[in-house]
């Protein structure tokens, strides 16, 4: 039984949990869903209206931190969330900032003044994008080079917790911004290094495909 993801590529919740399938090497199938023009129906799968959501069988799960901790117990090869109790909450909470503290930011200004604006053909408000990155966005930065001591959040290995801030930071890249580097050197390094993994590579080149192709309407 293969799971069905329900979404739209360019979502970084979305993105999120295709990054943990495609990790784990867990096969699934794709719907497309477009945020804020959901078909009718589609609140049976999330009464939010928001992507993603994830059918397994006859299962129903909304929310993508929901969805990214149900797949990652129920396929337990290549675990993404540690078991350690206290190292799982810590998991828990960088993708709860990520989620939360940065995707206001990032995704919900950044990304959506400059590109949502420019797909609806509206043009973005500057002055609400520049208050994000030089106001909002540098404390958050701050915390989250505080917390890495390498190339990871947690220990010495890949977790949810960096494909929850990466997601974000991969929005943020799609509308032009990227951490700078003098100012924020482990953060950068982390996420050069997250970009190269050949998965992570695939993922971003066929959403800029993507990008590409609309904006180019
Ligand atoms: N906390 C939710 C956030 C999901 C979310 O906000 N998705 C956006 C797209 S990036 C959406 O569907 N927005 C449509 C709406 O708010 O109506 C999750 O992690 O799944």
């Amino acid at each position: 039984m293969k799971p069905v993801l329900y979404g739209a590529p360019l979502s970084p919740f979305v993105r999120k949990v295709r990054l943990l399938l495609d990790f784990k090497e867990v096969d699934y199938d794709s719907k497309m869903i477009v945020p804020y023009a959901t078909p009718k129906g589609y609140e049976a799968l999330n009464p939010l209206k928001k992507v993603p959501a994830l059918v397994l069988g006859d299962n129903v799960l909304a929310d993508s931190a929901v969805i990214a901790h149900f797949l990652d117990a129920y396929y337990p090869e290549k675990k993404l969330v540690p078991d350690d109790l206290l190292l799982k909450a810590r998991c828990e909470w960088l993708e709860k900032y990520a989620d939360y503290e940065l995707s206001p930011h990032t995704t919900f200004t950044v990304f959506s003044q400059r590109i949502l604006n420019c797909i609806a053909g509206k043009q973005p408000n500057e002055e609400l994008v520049q208050k994000a990155i030089h106001e909002k966005l540098p404390p958050l930065f701050d915390y989250l080079e505080s917390q890495l001591n390498g190339l990871y959040f947690i220990a010495d290995e890949l977790t949810l917790a960096d494909i929850s801030v990466a997601s974000q930071l991969i929005s943020y890249e799609h509308a032009n911004e990227t951490v700078p580097e003098d100012r924020w050197p482990k953060l950068t390094q982390f996420y050069q290094h997250f970009k190269q993994q050949t998965i992570v590579e695939q993922v971003i080149s066929s959403e800029k495909a993507t990008l590409t192709k609309i904006l180019d309407v």
